[in-house]
């Protein structure tokens, strides 16, 4: 049998990256001295692209464009690591026929876990309550009092499968759910808003769940934050990108908003010094999915989708835009 090429443009766990050596010729574009050149080279072989948002490496992100697809004839699949593939043109393999796979439901709880987490540690400053112990002022007063989670609605923005499950732990904790999505969720229990703006007027807790992309892009701005209000608290573990950042800085700066627990960043890894110098704000490193089962999870997810495709099996995971479950170009 010929030999399978797959691309791998970012660094991948290294189970991914075992597992996939096993079975086929992987070319590792982020080790290549010249990019452009290892690309050309593997270019006509490639029929798999193995990628994700990087994970423990500095500054190695290479979007799957329609650029780089148009380069390689041969391309059949892209298996991304995680549930997010705003990394990935879609809509462009679609019309090309080129399967995408991602890693959705195993992150599911995980992530909505780190939501809740986010979420009590904004309102109730924990994360400062816990300096302040350890800087030993409690010896000499008690920490102040704060805002609580009590009597709170939640707008969720995306009521997808990890929106669901937020809402769900939101419930438990007697907070009251709303959400906006483009279209209502069927047989969804909660109200539904067609306006983002006149969701977060009626509540004050705007929990950020939306797939990033173009489509996102800036949707939560200075009118959303004004309309969540003095008491308000943002949470994101979706994509940096939804939110403007300068607007969400400037909101927590003025008092527009009261804090935000934050897992994402418009530009990861870096993180606006204002964010970083404002201690009544939460920030997390994209730690969303980062426990080592769930990555466990994701991983094996990856490598079934392209086990799967390289035996000519049913894909698990295909996205929305390339439903279909065989990919539909045939290997030679
Ligand atoms: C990352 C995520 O993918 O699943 C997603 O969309 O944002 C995360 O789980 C993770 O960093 C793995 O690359």
């Amino acid at each position: 049998m010929a030999d399978v090429h797959i691309l791998m443009p970012t660094p991948l766990p290294r189970l991914i990256l075992d597992a996939l050596e096993q079975r086929f010729v992987v070319h590792r574009l982020y080790e290549a001295q010249d990019k452009d050149a290892a690309l050309a080279a593997a270019a006509p072989h490639v029929r798999a692209i193995a990628t994700g948002v990087p994970i423990l490496v500095e500054d190695v992100s290479y979007p799957i464009t329609a650029s780089l697809m148009e380069k390689l004839p041969r391309l059949e699949i892209v298996a991304n690591l995680g549930v997010g593939y705003d990394n990935v043109d879609a809509a462009y393999a679609s019309a090309h026929g080129v399967s995408v796979t991602n890693t959705p439901d195993v992150l599911t709880e995980e992530t909505a876990d780190t939501a809740f987490g986010l979420l009590l540690n904004a309102v109730r400053q924990f994360p400062r309550a816990e300096r302040f112990l350890r800087d030993g002022k409690w010896l000499k007063g008690q920490f102040e009092l704060t805002a609580s989670l009590r009597g709170r609605t939640m707008g969720v923005l995306g009521l997808g499968r990890i929106g669901q499950a937020i809402a769900r732990r939101a419930e438990a904790f007697g907070v009251q759910v709303v959400y906006h999505n483009r279209k209502p969720v069927e047989d969804a229990p909660y109200r539904y808003y067609a306006s983002l703006l006149d969701m977060a007027r009626d509540c004050d807790i705007l929990m950020v769940v939306a797939p990033g992309g173009p489509a996102t892009r800036g949707l939560v701005g200075k009118d959303v934050l004004e309309a969540l209000g003095p008491n308000g608290v943002l949470v994101n573990i979706a994509r940096g990108t939804i939110v403007d950042e300068q607007a969400l800085i400037e909101a927590l700066r003025t008092g527009a908003i009261l804090t935000a627990g934050l897992d994402v960043f418009a530009e990861e890894p870096s993180v606006p010094q204002a964010l970083i110098d404002m201690e009544h704000v939460v920030l997390l490193p994209h730690v969303g999915s980062a426990s080592q089962a769930t990555r466990d999870a994701m991983n094996r997810l990856v490598i079934d989708n392209l086990f799967a495709w390289a035996d000519g099996g049913d894909l698990s995971t295909p996205v929305a835009e390339t439903p279909w479950r065989r990919p539909l170009k045939q290997a030679e």
